[in-house]
C-alpha cells in the first residue's frame, strides 16, 4: 500500500493534498490483507467444510518417470526453427513413417475428464515428455476449451501453462486448437481480438494453429489463417467431417464436398490440411477413400484428428495411414479411447516393422502412459461414466467432449431421466437445422436446443406452431442471427423467423460489423479497478472472457495463487492426519498437516487445526450446511 502511494506520480510531484486522497481513493482503500499462508489454509478449509461432503479418498502422488537429459534433444521444433515453415512441411512430406501428435495435454482430458487437467500435473512430466517422446511430431497442448476452463474451474492462468511447458519442452512442436473467428470461445470476436490473440499465442510458444470453423464456413477462418501466416507459424486449416461418405443417401457431405473444401483450404494458403473428425464419424473404409482422394487432389500434408467413441478409431487411423495420411492425433493409452483419441501405443505397435513404422519406443511410451494412468485417478469425479465404445455415435453425431458431458448437463436441469430423449432430440434438431456440422460452438446450439425442446415438449413437427411464442436459448438466437457464420446450405427460414422474432439475420462475416475491441480501455479497467497488470495476455483474457477472468482475479485475491497445490489437495482438500508439501512462493515451502476438524460451534463455524511447518494454526470456517 505504502509503495503504491509513494510511487504515485502525484505524490512524487510533491502535490499531495487531501485532494490526492479524494482523487485516488483506490490507493487509500486499506483492506486488512490476509497473508498468503492464511489464504491457503482458508481455501483448504472451505473445501473440507463446504465442498467435499463424502469422506476423502487416499490419493498417491503419481510417479514421474525418471530420465536423463544429458544431450540437447533435437526434435520437430528445431526443424521448424532451422528450416522455416516450408522446410518443415517438406520434411513432413519426406517422412515414410506415420507422424504422431499426442493430445494428452488438450483434447484427451477435454474429452475424458471435462478439461480439468491442471498445469501442475503437466509440468511434472514435461521433462520426461521432452526426452521420452522426442520423436513425436507435436503436442496438442492448448486451445479448445482449455483456455476458459483453466481460469473458470482451475483458477490458474492458461498463459502460464504455455510458458512453463514451452520452457521445459523445447524440442517438440506445440499445437493449439482455435475455433476460427470464435477463438477459444463460443461466439464470434472482433477481428482485432482474433489477430492479437494469435500473435500473443505465437509469441508465447505455439507453433501450429489448427483453425476450424464450426460450420465449415471458410470465410469464418480467413482472418485467423491470415494472421497465422503473418506470424510465420504453421497454419493447419481444418475441415470438419460429418455425415458418412460411404452412405450414398447422405449426399450433403459427400466425398466431392470434402474435396472441394480441401481445395479451397489449399488456396487460402494453409500449410497443412487437417481432417477434424470431432465426433469420430469417419469410419475406417471412409478414411481410406477420403484420404486416397485428397492425396490425389491436394498437395498439402494431411493431419487426421479423430475420436475413438465408436471403438473404430484405431482402424480408422490405420486405414488412413495405409492411404497416405501424414500425421495422426493419438493419446497415451491411459488417456485414450472412448470419447478421447485412439491410443498412441496401439497405433505405434500396429505399425511396427511396416513401411509406416512410427519409430516410437514402446517402453518409453509406456513410462509416460503409466504416469498418466496414476494422474487420471485424481480426476475420477470428472469422468463421464462411459464404460464402453458406442456405435450409437454414428446416429447422434455428438462431438467427443460434448458426448461425455451431455449427461451431466442434462442432469443439471433435473432431466437426468430424459437423457435418451435428449440424445434422440439432438438428432432431430440436426435435421431441423438442415443437417449441419456440429462442433463447438454449433454443437452447443444443437445440444441447448435439444434440451430446450425436450423440456418444453416440442417436437420437430410441432415446433412451428407450439414453439412460436417461446424465447429460445441464447446460443440458438446467436446461431440464427448468423453470429456463428453461415451453415452449408443456409438457414431453415421458417425456424429462423420463429427464433429471431423479426430480428434481421446477418449474411456477412460477423467480424465485418463487430467494432474493434478497445484494448486501451480494457487496460485501464484492469489497472484501475482490478489492480491487475495490463499486459496483452491479461487484456486478451479479459476481452475473451470478461466475467470468467474477473472471477479468476477475485479468487486469486481471496485465496492466492493455488497452482502449486497438488491436484488432490486442490480438488479435495486434506484428510485428518494428512500432510502435503506446498510451495507457497519460490523458495518458500510449507509442510501443511490437517490435525483435526472440530465440531460446528454455536455461531456455525468449524475450527480446523493445522500444523504448518510444525506450528499449530487454527482456522475458522463458516459451515454453510
Ligand atoms: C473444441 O472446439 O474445443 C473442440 O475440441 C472441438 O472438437
Ligand atoms: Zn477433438
Amino acid at each position: 500500500f505504502l509503495i503504491n502511494v509513494l510511487n504515485h506520480p502525484t505524490f512524487l510531484s510533491g502535490n499531495c493534498t487531501t485532494g490526492f486522497i479524494d482523487d485516488t481513493p483506490e490507493l487509500f482503500h486499506i483492506k486488512p490483507k490476509k497473508d498468503k499462508e492464511t489464504k491457503l489454509l482458508r481455501f483448504i478449509g472451505e473445501k473440507i467444510v463446504n465442498e467435499i461432503k463424502d469422506t476423502k479418498r487416499d490419493y498417491d502422488i503419481p510417479m514421474v518417470p525418471k530420465t536423463e537429459k544429458s544431450v540437447p534433444i533435437y526434435g520437430t521444433k528445431q526443424i521448424l526453427d532451422e528450416r522455416g515453415v516450408e522446410g518443415l512441411i517438406q520434411w513432413v512430406k519426406d517422412q515414410k513413417k506415420l507422424l504422431l501428435t499426442d493430445t494428452t495435454f488438450r483434447d484427451a482430458h477435454q474429452s475424458l475428464v471435462a478439461t480439468r487437467m491442471r498445469t501442475k500435473d503437466m509440468v511434472k512430466v514435461a521433462d520426461a515428455t521432452s526426452v521420452l517422446a522426442k520423436d513425436l511430431f507435436s503436442l496438442e497442448m492448448w486451445g479448445g476449451a482449455t483456455f476458459d476452463v483453466a481460469y473458470r474451474f482451475l483458477k490458474e492462468s492458461p498463459w502460464r501453462r504455455l510458458q512453463i511447458l514451452r520452457s521445459k519442452i523445447p524440442n517438440l512442436l506445440f499445437q493449439m486448437l482455435i475455433r476460427g473467428a470464435n477463438g477459444v470461445g463460443y461466439t464470434n470476436y472482433p477481428d482485432n481480438v482474433i489477430r492479437a490473440f494469435i500473435k500473443e499465442s505465437a509469441d508465447s510458444g505455439i507453433d501450429i494453429f489448427r483453425i476450424f470453423d464450426s460450420l465449415n464456413w471458410l470465410k469464418g477462418m480467413e482472418v485467423a489463417i491470415d494472421e497465422v501466416l503473418k506470424t510465420g507459424k504453421i497454419a493447419e486449416a481444418a475441415m470438419c467431417y460429418t455425415g458418412d461418405i460411404l452412405d450414398e443417401k447422405r449426399d450433403k457431405y459427400s466425398l466431392q464436398y470434402y474435396i472441394n473444401t480441401a481445395k479451397e483450404i489449399e488456396k487460402m494458403g494453409a500449410h497443412i490440411l487437417a481432417i477434424k473428425d470431432m465426433s469420430g464419424l469417419l469410419k475406417p473404409y471412409a478414411a481410406s477413400k477420403l484420404i486416397k482422394a485428397l492425396k490425389q487432389e491436394v498437395s498439402l500434408p494431411i493431419h487426421l484428428h479423430t475420436h475413438d467413441t465408436s471403438g473404430n478409431g484405431i482402424a480408422t487411423i490405420l486405414m488412413a495411414a495405409e492411404a497416405g495420411a501424414d500425421i495422426a492425433d493419438t493419446a497415451f493409452s491411459s488417456m485414450a479411447a472412448l470419447t478421447s483419441q485412439p491410443a498412441l501405443n496401439s497405433i505405434a505397435a500396429a505399425l511396427e516393422y511396416t513401411d509406416r513404422d512410427t519409430g516410437l519406443i514402446a517402453d518409453d511410451m509406456q513410462k509416460l502412459t503409466d504416469y498418466w494412468h496414476d494422474v487420471r485417478k485424481i480426476y475420477e469425479p470428472f469422468e463421464s461414466g462411459l464404460k464402453s465404445d458406442s456405435t450409437e455415435i454414428y446416429k447422434y453425431e455428438i462431438p467427443g467432449g460434448q458426448y461425455s458431458n451431455l449427461k451431466s448437463q442434462v442432469e443439471s436441469f433435473g432431466m437426468g431421466h430424459l437423457f435418451n430423449e435428449v440424445k434422440e432430440m439432438y438428432k432431430d434438431v440436426n435435421e431441423l437445422l438442415g443437417d449441419i456440422v456440429k462442433v463447438t460452438p454449433s454443437s452447443k446450439v444443437v445440444g441447448d436446443l435439444a434440451i430446450f425442446m425436450v423440456k418444453n415438449n416440442l417436437t420437430k413437427e410441432n415446433i412451428y406452431e407450439k414453439g412460436k411464442n417461446l424465447t429460445y436459448p441464447d446460443s440458438a438466437v446467436s446461431y440464427f442471427k448468423g453470429m456463428m457464420g453461415q451453415p452449408v446450405g443456409g438457414f431453415p427460414k421458417e425456424l429462423q423467423e420463429i427464433v429471431l422474432k423479426g430480428d434481421k439475420p446477418l449474411t456477412q462475416r460477423p467480424g465485418e460489423i463487430l467494432p474493434d475491441e478497445d484494448f486501451d480501455k480494457i487496460a485501464l479497467d484492469l489497472k484501475e479497478h482490478l489492480h491487475d497488470e495490463a499486459n496483452m495476455r491479461n487484456i486478451l483474457s479479459y476481452a475473451l472472457y470478461p466475467k470468467v477472468y474477473k472471477d479468476y482475479l477475485k479468487s486469486i485475491d481471496e485465496y492466492g495463487d493455488l497452482s502449486n497445490l497438488e491436484s488432490h489437495v486442490f480438488f479435495y482438500g486434506l484428510k485428518e492426519g494428512e500432510t502435503s508439501e506446498i510451495e507457497l512462493e519460490e523458495g518458500k515451502t510449507l509442510m501443511v498437516k490437517l490435525v483435526e476438524v472440530q465440531k460446528t460451534d454455536l455461531e456455525g463455524n468449524k475450527t480446523l487445526v493445522f500444523e504448518v511447518n510444525g506450528n499449530r494454526r487454527e482456522i475458522k470456517i463458516f459451515d454453510k450446511a
